[in-house]
């Protein structure tokens, strides 16, 4: 026969249950720069982003007047996938296109 465990009241039991902060979030930022042609951004946008065609374009605009634009928040990991995907694909087609993440900022 196997043992048995008697369990006692021990912190173990009385502990209340796990209350998980929530993950700290990252901006994944599309930063312009004067050569990509905003056709490509538009496509990675979509693709990598999930975006419609009218926000992937509304995003691209954005960056291209003020010079950088949040694409998306997301937990540090999925982050940093995504801007190697964005990287990934502007090396591949010989673009300059830049992505950064940076934590979201507190809120004022
Ligand atoms: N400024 C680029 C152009 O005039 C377009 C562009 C937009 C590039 C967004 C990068 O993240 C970017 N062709």
């Amino acid at each position: 026969m196997g043992t048995q465990v008697v369990r006692t009241n021990s912190t173990e039991t009385e502990r209340k249950p796990a209350r998980l902060a929530p993950p700290p979030m990252y901006q994944v930022v599309l930063l312009n720069d004067d050569y990509t042609p905003m056709d490509f951004v538009i496509v990675v946008v979509q693709h990598v982003f999930g975006k419609s065609l009218e926000e992937a374009s509304r995003i691209m605009l954005k960056v291209h007047h003020e010079g950088r634009g949040v694409v998306g928040v997301y937990t540090r990991d999925i982050a940093a996938t995504r801007v190697e995907s964005v990287i990934q694909l502007a090396r591949m087609n010989q673009h300059p296109l830049q992505c950064i993440m940076e934590p979201v900022p507190p809120a004022d």
